[in-house]
């Protein structure tokens, strides 16, 4: 019995749209940082009957999200070994991410389902092969299998194997995010439906996807060159711009609140003072901030309530843990 973690990310080019919903490839390549200690683990084993033990709880098996994960493994087991009758399995599964951090977990959560599986079919899969995998269980999963700087390729093939996470040869340790909760409602528009609303209506959203391209060619290099300055301002441009073909379809979509904007605009006012911080906003109000390990004291002051991330620093991994 093996215990797998995966940390959550965060996109710092974000993937917004797809170009096929079933298989969820995107309209455009991103671009990720791990979230270190917050992610899932996850362990999985052949049983009598499916059940789902969701941090210490058995979900009952018409709960949205038992449904979900056992629709993955039927697909997992038809993918890999060609066979209809899929094993009984019980699937122990826990969040390291705080529910007050107001993020979501399906990230950390597909990608270590995935790594599970791998182990109790004994599939033996590469990684690429597990993030093709994972990506159908929700797309930035697949981004998930690696700790550090990620870049899912949005590929060619109408079949999606060529559409992965590729790690990025990096180890910028001093890199911080820190997490600036706003709210822990759950958001009136699913990530999926929101893309699918904002690639029909958004007359803004031909324009979202070259810019992306292009953020992600500039983002690369700072990474290689280490220019933090370079990477902040491009991960800060490229969330407002996706934020801004949501504002533009029809009817609009804001995820935000009037907290994220107070938030944005502080975070503004620090910066023309010297503060060397920048922002990101996901499909959801809370905001999160980029900075250097220098920053810390800097942040603490400024924002007392934020939650610190180590995005290289995993947790340990243990039996018993679930
Ligand atoms: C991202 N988001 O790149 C972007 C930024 C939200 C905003 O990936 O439909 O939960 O399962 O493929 O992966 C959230 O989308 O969507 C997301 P599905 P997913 O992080």
């Amino acid at each position: 019995m093996t215990v797998f973690y995966s940390p959550s990310n965060i996109a710092l080019v974000k993937y917004w749209g797809k170009r096929d919903p079933q298989l969820n490839l995107p309209t455009n390549s991103s671009l990720s940082l791990s979230l270190g200690q917050l992610g899932t683990y996850t362990e999985a084993l052949f049983s009598d009957e499916d059940e789902l033990i969701f941090n210490g709880e058995r979900l009952n098996s018409e709960s949205a999200f038992y449904q979900k994960v056992f629709q993955f493994a039927d697909l997992f087991y038809q993918h890999t070994l060609f066979k209809n009758n899929r094993p009984k399995l019980t699937i122990k599964t826990k969040n390291t991410i705080p529910t007050a951090s107001g993020l979501a977990s399906s990230a950390s959560g597909f990608s270590a389902l995935t790594l599970a599986l791998n182990d109790c079919f004994q599939t033996h899969l590469s990684h690429q092969q597990l993030s093709i995998l994972a990506r159908q269980g929700s797309g930035s999963a697949c981004r998930s299998l690696w700790t550090g700087f990620v870049k899912w390729e949005k590929g060619q093939q109408s079949d999606g194997s060529d559409c992965h996470g590729v790690p990025l040869e990096s180890h910028w340790t001093d890199l911080r995010i820190g997490i600036l909760k706003v709210s822990l409602a759950e958001k009136s528009v699913s990530s999926r439906n929101g893309m699918n609303h904002t690639v029909s209506t958004s007359p803004l959203y031909e324009v979202w996807a070259k810019t992306a391209e292009n953020d992600l060619k500039i983002i690369e290099n700072a990474i290689k060159n280490q220019d933090f300055q370079t990477l902040g301002q491009t991960a800060e441009g490229n969330a407002l711009a996706m934020h801004a073909t949501m504002i533009s379809a029809r009817p609009a979509l804001c995820y935000w609140q009037a907290q994220t904007l107070d938030y944005l605009h502080y975070l503004w006012r620090l910066r023309a003072d010297g503060l060397n911080a920048y922002a990101t906003i996901d499909a959801g109000a809370n905001v999160k901030l980029l900075f250097l390990n220098q920053e810390v004291e800097a942040i603490k002051s400024a924002f007392p309530d934020i939650l610190m991330v180590q995005p290289y620093e995993l947790p340990s991994v243990h039996h018993g843990i679930l």
